[in-house]
């Protein structure tokens, strides 16, 4: 059986950037990839309208100056086939593919005590020993296909924004329906919007949104934020959310403001666009009477934006403003003022059934050439409890997260030795710019695996107990926060069955300056042997 020092799951962000650390260690190491090509989550979502909302000049790796020197991004967010492209520039310039297998998906991965090694076995039967399996699975990378009777029997074309086509799709004079009113819907719907005869937009919960004010990047400002990107990259660590430095912020509280003052931070942040709107103030996720403030300044402009008072209401979100991500657009909510676009209210008139023709709610029939789902993913645990992982004893990581996943930093789970999460639940992750805190987290990764080779170390392991407050610190955290009170994939409720715990850690510094601490103290917590 091939062996090797360690096997990496996934080539999107983590999976490169870990194998160019652990190359860079010497050691033999192997990426198993689903997707034919590098780029995880930027290589399966190529929906219409697919950007980032962190600016691009930051979502991008800091590890190597020259890297972040020479790639020239163009738009204040990049799209899709921008990111897309940069991350396959990077897999060719660091010669990271001749180490990946793509279109290999690994269903299992299992310890034996004995060996103290890793058998990770593929769907297509095939088996490899590793000393270490580090899982860069993605946190929102397993699509959530609702369970809505009758796609079967659906005659038209079916979608899901996470798994798009690699052709391009063309909804020229086609009926679309577009089920879903998160992110993904937010960005496609005023593209589909354009070419659709006519596009149905199922809203089940309407979401908040910004417009992300995108624009191309100035030259000249690109050319700035190099001279200073070491800086830049310093300053954003010592963000909450680990981006936006550069731009204005305010710890103060929205009540300790004067009303009219407070409508103008709000106004200035709305202009700032996406995001940073919530750099407004710094209780937001906080305080109800802030949150009330922050949602109801969003209430407003949608109120302004879309000139139908009827679909205006309907649009306006209620639950806790960042109790969902908040969403950047660029033309969401004017496209409902296009006689082409109509807003079904699927909380009033929930979906029966997809029938040959169409979506069939309570209130009637829709007839449709083209159904979306923009339906978000099993997010964070999805991917893992998706590969039959043993540890110890033959436990089943899936068992041990029956009631929520437990893990120590969200880098390891007690019981399930040299196994790594990249991002993995309990860390900041999804709170965060994702790329560098993909980057903290390989790095630990890569520096405990050469810290235990400086000792001859074979196996490390999380402690049960610092596993036990870790999980407890996370909860803490968020229950000091209004975040965890919404319906939301922070928490598994988009998921029918999925346990309610918040699976994602509030605070970038905080988690950095602990990581670094716990290593300063000789990786206290974990147990070597
Ligand atoms: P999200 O944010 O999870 O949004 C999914 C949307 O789909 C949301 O509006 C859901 O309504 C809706 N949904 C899910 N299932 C159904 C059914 N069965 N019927 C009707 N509507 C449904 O996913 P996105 O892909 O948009 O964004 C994910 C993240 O990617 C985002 O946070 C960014 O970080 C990037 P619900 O709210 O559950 O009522």
């Amino acid at each position: 059986m091939q062996s090797y020092d360690a096997v990496i799951i996934g080539a999107g962000f983590g999976g490169l950037y870990m194998l160019h650390r652990l190359r860079s260690l010497g050691m033999d190491v192997r990426v198993f990839e689903a997707g034919t090509d590098v780029g995880g989550t930027w290589y399966w979502n190529r929906y219409p309208g697919a950007r980032c909302d962190v600016e691009s000049m930051e979502y991008s790796y800091q590890f190597d100056d020259e890297l972040q020197q020479e790639w020239e991004w163009t738009e204040r967010y990049a799209a899709q086939p921008e990111i897309l492209a940069y991350i396959r520039y990077v897999a060719d310039r660091f010669q990271l593919r001749d180490d990946i297998q793509f279109q290999t998906r690994v269903a299992s991965a299992v310890f034996d005590e004995e060996s103290g090694t890793w058998s990770v076995g593929t769907v297509d039967g095939e088996q490899y020993l590793a000393n270490f399996v580090i899982a860069a699975t993605g946190c929102l990378s397993v699509p959530n296909d609702p369970d809505i009777p009758g796609k079967a029997d659906f005659k038209g074309e079916l979608y899901h924004t996470g798994r798009w086509p690699h052709e391009s799709v063309d909804f020229s004079g086609k009926r679309v329906g577009v089920v879903g009113t998160g992110s993904s819907a937010i960005q496609s719907v005023p593209i589909i919007a354009e070419q659709a005869s006519d596009l149905y937009v199922f809203q089940r919960t309407p979401a908040y949104s910004v417009p992300a004010q995108n624009e191309p990047l100035d030259p000249e400002l690109r050319q700035r934020l190099k001279a200073r990107y070491a800086d830049l990259r310093e300053q954003n660590k010592r963000e909450q959310l680990g981006f936006g430095a550069r731009h204005p912020d305010n710890d103060g509280c929205v009540m300790e403001m004067k009303p009219e003052d407070r409508r103008e931070q709000f106004e200035r942040h709305w202009k700032l666009g996406g995001l940073l709107y919530l750099r407004a103030f710094g209780d937001i996720p906080f305080d109800q009477e802030a949150n009330d403030a922050a949602a109801g300044f969003v209430r407003e402009k949608i109120r302004e934006i879309v000139h139908d008072p009827e679909t205006a209401e309907k649009l306006c979100p209620h639950n806790n403003i960042m109790g969902k991500r908040l969403c950047a657009d660029s033309g969401y909510f004017a496209a409902f003022n296009r006689p082409n676009v109509h807003l079904v209210d699927v909380k009033a008139d929930p979906i029966e059934k997809i029938t040959a023709t169409g979506i069939r709610t309570t209130d009637g029939d829709y007839e449709l050439d083209c159904i979306v789902f923009a339906t978000g993913f099993d997010a964070m645990t999805g991917a893992l409890n998706r590969i039959d992982i043993r540890g110890r004893e033959g436990q089943c990581l899936q068992d041990k997260w029956s009631d929520g996943p437990r893990t120590y930093l969200g880098l390891e789970v007690a019981g399930f030795p040299n196994l790594f999460i990249v991002t993995g639940p309990g860390s900041p992750s999804v709170f965060t710019n994702m790329v560098p805190s993909i980057e903290q987290h390989v790095d630990f990764i890569a520096d405990c695996i050469a810290y235990m080779r400086d000792r001859e170390l074979r196996i490390i392991e999380a402690e049960q107990e610092a596993e036990d407050e870790w999980v407890e610190h996370v909860n803490a955290v968020a229950d000091s926060t209004l975040l965890p009170q919404t319906d939301s994939w922070y928490v598994g409720a988009n998921i029918p069955g999925k346990p309610r715990v918040f699976m994602a850690l509030l605070g970038f510094p905080e988690y950095c300056d602990r990581c670094d601490e716990i290593v300063a103290n000789g990786y206290e917590g974990f147990a070597f042997s």
